[in-house]
Order: C-alpha cells, then sequence, then structure tokens
C-alpha cells in the first residue's frame, strides 16, 4: 500500500458526497496525478467503492472492509472520549496490545485490528476474528472507583453493547449473562473485563469487545459454525463499520458514565429485560464443575441467582452458561 493511500482516503472522505479531481488531490499531497490515480486503482482493488469520472473526479461511494487510521481517529475525536486510538491492520490480540500502550500514561485508549492472529476469550480459550468480518477492539478506560465497584462495569457494557448491535439487527438481540451477546440462540459477540491495578488503585480497566459484523454463516471456522452469528446474518444489508464504530462508541460513553455515576440497581431492570436466560433450563459451569439449573434472579451487585434441580440455590459472579 503506497504510505499516501490513507491520505488520498481521508480528502474522498471528508469531501463526500462530493467529487474530487485527481489534480487537488495532487496538489494537496504534493505527488503526481499519475500517482494518485495509482492510489486510486489499489483502494477499488481493496474494495473501497470510488466513482470515478472524467473531468469530474472521484466521489468515494463506501470504504473497503477495513479500517483506516485517519478515519477512525476522526470519529473518535469527534465524540472526544478517547485520547488516543491505535489501529493495526493485523495483530496477534488488541487486547495484549491495549496492555503494552496503557503504559506509562493516564490516557483512555481505543485499539482497533483489522484481523486478529491471536485473538483470546476468557481462560485464553481463541476468538475467531477473521480479517476484515468483524469488529476487534479493546478499550482502555481510568475510571477512579474502588476495586467493589469494578463488578459491575461488564453489566454497564453489556447493555452498550447490545443496543448498538439492535440498531443493526431485524431480530432480538439479548444479553447473555455475564460476557455474551446473543441473537436467537448464537453468539454474536464475546467481550471481557480485564483490570490493572497497583497499590495505588485501579491502573486500568481494559475491555476487549468481539463482534461479528459480516460474516456469511458459511464463514465461521466448523467448531463454532453451529453456535456463531454475525449481525450481517440478521439485517438486510450490509453493516457498515465506521456508523456501526461510532454508535457503539457513543453508547459505550453513556454506559461508561452511568457506571460512574449511579449504581447497577438503576439498570437492573432494564438487564433483567434484555437477558435471555429466563424461564429456560441452563447448564452452569463454575471452577470446572458442571450443573444444571435455571437462572432465578440478578442482584443489585450483578450476581446471577441459581437453582439447581436439588432446589439449592448458588450466588454467581461469573461462570459458563449453556443454552
Ligand atoms: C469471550 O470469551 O466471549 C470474549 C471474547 C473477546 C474477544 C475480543 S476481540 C478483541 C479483544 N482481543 C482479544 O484477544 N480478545 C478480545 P469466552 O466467553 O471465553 O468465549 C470464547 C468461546 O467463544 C470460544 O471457546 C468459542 O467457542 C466461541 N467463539 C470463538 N470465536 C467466536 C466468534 N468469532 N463468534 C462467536 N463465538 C466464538
Amino acid at each position: 500500500m503506497s504510505k499516501y493511500s490513507q491520505d488520498v482516503v481521508q480528502i474522498l472522505y471528508d469531501n463526500q458526497p462530493e467529487f474530487v479531481s485527481g489534480q487537488t488531490i495532487a496538489e494537496q499531497l504534493n505527488i503526481s496525478r499519475t500517482s494518485v490515480k495509482k492510489i486510486i486503482d489499489q483502494l477499488k482493488v481493496e474494495g473501497c467503492e470510488i466513482n470515478s469520472v472524467n473531468h469530474k473526479g472521484h466521489q468515494l461511494k463506501q470504504l473497503a472492509d477495513i479500517w483506516y487510521q485517519g478515519i477512525v481517529e476522526k470519529i473518535v475525536d469527534a465524540q472526544g472520549f478517547f485520547k488516543e486510538t491505535f489501529v493495526f491492520p493485523t495483530i496477534d490480540s488488541t487486547q495484549l496490545a491495549a496492555k503494552q500502550k496503557l503504559v506509562g500514561n493516564q490516557d483512555s485508549l481505543l485499539i482497533l485490528s483489522n484481523e486478529q492472529t491471536k485473538g483470546r476469550g476468557r481462560f485464553n480459550r481463541p476468538w475467531d476474528s477473521a480479517k476484515g468480518k468483524g469488529l476487534w477492539m479493546s478499550a482502555v478506560f481510568r475510571p477512579n472507583v474502588p476495586f467493589s465497584m469494578i463488578t459491575t462495569f461488564n453489566l454497564f457494557m453489556a447493555l452498550a453493547i447490545r443496543e448498538t448491535i439492535q440498531e443493526f439487527s431485524k431480530d432480538e438481540v439479548a444479553v447473555k449473562w455475564p460476557n455474551d451477546i446473543y441473537i436467537g440462540d448464537k453468539k454474536v459477540c464475546g467481550f471481557l473485563t480485564e483490570m490493572s491495578a497497583n497499590s495505588d488503585g485501579i491502573e486500568a480497566v481494559i475491555c476487549g469487545i468481539g463482534i461479528n459484523m459480516n460474516q456469511e454463516a458459511s464463514e465461521f471456522p466448523n467448531e463454532i459454525a453451529h453456535r456463531a452469528t454475525s449481525i450481517f446474518n440478521h439485517s438486510d444489508e450490509k453493516i457498515n463499520r465506521y456508523e456501526f464504530l461510532k454508535l457503539l462508541l457513543e453508547n459505550i460513553k453513556n454506559r461508561y458514565m452511568q457506571f460512574l455515576t449511579v449504581p447497577f440497581e438503576s439498570i437492573r431492570e432494564e438487564y433483567i429485560e434484555h437477558s435471555n436466560i429466563w424461564n429456560r433450563k441452563l447448564k452452569f459451569t463454575e471452577n470446572d464443575k458442571q450443573f444444571p439449573g435455571k437462572a432465578v434472579d440478578i442482584d443489585k451487585d450483578g450476581f446471577l441467582h441459581v437453582e439447581d434441580e436439588q432446589g439449592e440455590k448458588h450466588r454467581l459472579m461469573s461462570a459458563d452458561i449453556d443454552l
């Protein structure tokens, strides 16, 4: 990729829906018109829809399935919440990158990658992160709150992610306590929250979010094909990743502010309403022990109350649940 291709895509994006002449781009970047033409051809090959018309120039119709740093930054800056943004074409895991980037500063950060080669879920389980198909992101927060509050962080984030996906899905989107978002009986998103702390308190909360945006059902690897879905599978059209990101960041910001200012109790009813674990038999796995039972309540601290088949009650902070 030419080092100017990010700039060219930026110019086209900023001028949307207007045409920009090759001459104008060439002058702005101080390169030749032939170079501009080559870059535009390359952007088309990579998937950008660009309408090129003689004597008018180039008009961006749709971006490729790629995170372009400049465009992501623009969205993030306009929103004014995250202080720094890092975009990678490919990376082992955005979560690992986030843990490196948070050292030595106090900023809230955002890390995105088009692809992850070692995306991970909880307990180091692999997270399939195909190139250009999903949103693979880690967000670093700097809450000045007591440790005890962190247990509810996930619950606020779950609602932010759920409501964003719902805007793009025709079908009902639900939270599966504590870490998953489902459409029907399939997982469309998994997220996890990790914390870095020192003797002074919480240094950072790192939230890793994986959302399947545009996979066809047949594109999932065999191991997960029967229990994974993408938003696209529940929509009439391809998901515009930039519009999705914009709304997701807005919802994350709002729910984060809520997390800082009100107790979980204030959103408990909403959380319960959007959860998919009620009134059904479930299988719970906690510390390698599996037992059938049903979920009966979520308390004000975000713990799940479960009743097993012997009628015994359990109060869970985290668990794997099979629907
Ligand atoms: C999660 O773990 O669901 C949290 C996943 C977090 C991924 C994000 S992507 C950005 C950031 N960088 C990372 O490296 N991670 C975070 P868990 O509850 O442990 O679920 C993992 C299980 O989900 C796997 O064992 C598979 O069964 C299934 N799975 C893997 N990839 C999937 C996918 N793309 N869609 C749906 N299910 C998947």
